[in-house]
């Protein structure tokens, strides 16, 4: 490892020469023990981002270093949008290591929902994505939820080895190291968080007290997500806090459902039937006549159907899904915003940003 002197909220390396690239401290508190950057400082205490410069394959080129090092895995992982959270190909990009998936913020799943239902999930989900895990615990890393079975089951694991904590932005790995060490020396919050993806940036490290360590990893973006195609504000919006108390509505066949204005829900066919909205209890959902639906989102956009503002959503660039959930239940994923459950037998037309991965998958209910 190099000595160079490390942003102990992010991991940037520390720099006093240019106050607008990561790393950033003055020259006067690059000696002293334990800085936080000026980026990590204005997140903590003002709740605003500065960007960066680091794209995509810079995070995955990352987290490819860790394949010529000893240790294991522990993958966090959003139940709320799991495929969204997914990293194709982890166990060839990190080296052939054993994995722990964590599936984080079990928190904002109705609490009803049978966990031993929603472990046997994660685990078909996770094999039909190709990956066997060593072990799958649920947690919840704001709540402090699922965190010693974590803990025993890294122990039980890592055979004296390193741990890497890796997963895309946004799903809590940062969150939950922070628990981890709260948990061993009383410290709060020594690790930057935010719910604006892309806050750790480099590598760091926690000692173990063995003489191994903890590492918390940047987050590699997903850009399928609808988190990037919103604006700070609008992230506060979409993004779940709490459990979400699903939204149910019964439609007729030529009825819509708009999620903020986002997103258009066209129900064409299956008779009168229940979609269940489970989405951020802030996005208000509203249901009109498809007939209406094109023209009303035009006219309301930024309005009535918000987020997004009106000032910048583009029309142009909407994609068209044709979604049919056959003979079972489904959900419809809407990548980083949420999802609908359908019985079988409908189909529906979803009208969403292009970039934004629209699909189905079984139900978790
Ligand atoms: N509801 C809920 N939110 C969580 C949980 N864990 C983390 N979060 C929230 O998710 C957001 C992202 O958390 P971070 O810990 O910064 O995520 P990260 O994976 O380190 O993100 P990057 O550093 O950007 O890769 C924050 O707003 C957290 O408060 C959880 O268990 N439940
Ligand atoms: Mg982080």
């Amino acid at each position: 490892m190099s000595n160079e002197q490390k942003c102990i909220g992010c991991g940037a390396i520390l720099q006093s020469d240019d106050p607008n690239l990561p790393g950033y401290v003055p020259k006067s508190s690059l000696n002293k023990e334990d800085v936080i950057c000026k980026r990590c400082f204005r997140l903590k205490h003002y709740n605003e981002i500065q960007d960066v410069d680091l794209t995509s394959d810079d995070f995955l080129t990352m987290l490819n270093a860790l394949s010529t090092r000893e240790g294991i895995i522990v993958n966090v992982v959003d139940v709320f949008d799991f495929q969204g959270s997914w990293i194709n190909g982890l166990k060839r990009i990190v080296g052939n290591k054993k994995i722990i998936l964590a599936a984080n913020k079990m928190d904002l799943l109705p609490k009803l929902i049978n966990k031993r239902r929603v472990q046997l999930w994660i685990e078909k989900l996770a094999k039909e994505l190709g990956m066997k895990p060593d072990a799958v615990v649920l947690i919840s890393a704001e709540k402090n939820h699922g965190i010693d079975e974590l803990l025993e089951t890294i122990a039980s694991l890592r055979e004296g080895k390193d741990v890497y904590v890796v997963g895309t932005t946004n799903v809590g790995k940062s969150t939950l190291i922070n628990k981890l060490i709260e948990s061993s020396i009383g410290e709060k919050n020594v690790i930057t968080t935010s719910h604006f993806p892309g806050t750790t940036l480099d590598l760091i490290d926690i000692p173990l007290g063995d003489g191994t360590f903890m590492y918390d990893t940047p987050g590699i973006i997903q850009s399928h997500q609808m988190t990037h195609y919103v604006t700070d504000k609008e992230l506060k919006v979409i993004m779940p806090k709490s459990e979400i108390k699903p939204k149910n509505y019964q439609l007729n066949e030529g009825q819509t459902l708009f999620l903020g204005g986002l997103v258009r829900v066209d129900y064409v066919q299956g008779g009168r039937r229940s979609l269940n909205c489970f989405v951020s209890n802030l996005l208000n959902i509203h249901r009109t006549k498809t007939e209406n639906a094109q023209s009303l989102w035009e006219r309301q956009v930024g309005d009535l159907l918000t987020p997004p503002g009106d000032q910048q959503f583009d029309f142009n660039n909407i994609k068209k899904t044709i979604l049919s959930t056959k003979n079972v239940k489904q959900d419809i994923i809407i990548s980083g915003l949420g999802f609908i459950t359908v019985d079988a037998g409908a189909v529906l037309e979803v009208y969403a940003p292009s970039e934004v991965n629209v699909y189905l998958r079984p139900s978790i209910l």
